[in-house]
């Protein structure tokens, strides 16, 4: 159920995606480029959530693909040298090693832009504004911006991060638009935000703590990046705060108190439950 609603929602917003890149010739390319392969999951969220409010396919494919152009825009400038200097991303060279620093730049810029032209089109109707609002919430100084300043503090720092530090940082860089991308089901059908939301930070959590210890025990090629990073840089992450055993505990916790959040929906949220234990299983 999960996984084939998961492949056809990423499709779908990356079809919309796609359809809204403008063929100039100078950038388009390396923006298709920076949107292909990548697992979906944020599209997915929003599309999942707003069907669970009621909302179609047809509506919920505009914040999807809005979400999944600034996650790519994140991704493309987290991989340049200035920033966490990765050759790899989704298997593929990163944008700056296949062209180079501007256009990385420049395709980062135009995909954050081009998210905002897709979450304010017509047929997403009045929930635009609050939508709109969120987003740059969740993308800016308050959400994934301020993660990423933390992280990047955090290396000059001269000391590992604290447990409390690290949960902050993560609920900014990874946690913000994961939220985001939850409750916007909620906001399309103008309902209350609080269950969406409560899923949404557990499941980022999650997701986070899965991600750090993937870089421990997972494989290069099947994940699509460089493993094991954090560890030879010296970064606290949960592993190194936790210990392996108390990472995947605390993910599993978290991912049980995801599920909790949904039962106000019953069993018509039983795709979201798998989403969410999906993404303490993942092997990329
Ligand atoms: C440059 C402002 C700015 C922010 C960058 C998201 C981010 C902040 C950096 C990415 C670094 C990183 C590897 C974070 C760990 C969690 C994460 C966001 C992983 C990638 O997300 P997936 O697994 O990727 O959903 P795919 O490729 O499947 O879309």
């Amino acid at each position: 159920m999960f996984t084939q609603r998961l492949d056809d929602t990423s499709a779908a917003a990356r079809a919309c995606l796609h359809g809204a890149i403008h063929a100039d010739g100078a950038l388009d390319a390396a923006m298709r480029y920076a949107t292909s392969g990548g697992k979906g999951l944020r599209a997915f969220l929003v599309m999942e959530t707003a069907r669970l409010h009621g909302v179609s396919d047809d509506v919920s494919v505009w914040p999807a693909a809005a979400i999944e152009a600034i996650h790519a825009y994140s991704l493309v400038h987290d991989d340049l040298p200035c920033m966490d200097d990765d050759d790899l991303r989704r298997g593929q060279p990163t944008v700056h090693v296949k062209w180079d620093e501007a256009t990385a730049v420049l395709v980062g810029d135009a995909l954050q832009s081009l998210a905002f032209e897709l979450v304010t089109h017509d047929t997403v109707g009045h929930a635009r504004v609050a939508l709109t609002a969120t987003l740059a919430r969740a993308a800016g100084q308050e959400g994934m911006v301020h993660g990423q300043a933390l992280d990047i503090a955090a290396e000059t720092a001269g000391r590992p991060l604290t447990l409390e530090e690290i949960t902050e940082l993560q609920a900014g860089k990874t946690g913000a638009l994961i939220r985001w991308s939850a409750e916007a089901g909620a906001f399309l059908a103008g309902a209350d935000p609080a269950p969406m939301s409560a899923y949404a930070t557990a499941l980022g959590l999650a997701f986070q703590i899965a991600d750090d210890i993937l870089d421990v025990e997972g494989d290069a090629t099947a994940v699509g990046k460089a493993v094991g990073k954090d560890a030879d840089a010296g970064k606290a992450t949960f592993v190194s705060l936790l210990g392996l055993d108390g990472a995947k505990s605390r993910a599993r916790a978290l991912v049980s108190d995801a599920c909790d959040a949904l039962s106000p929906f019953g069993s018509n949220a039983d795709t979201l439950r798998e989403a969410a234990n999906f993404v303490i299983s993942r092997d990329k």
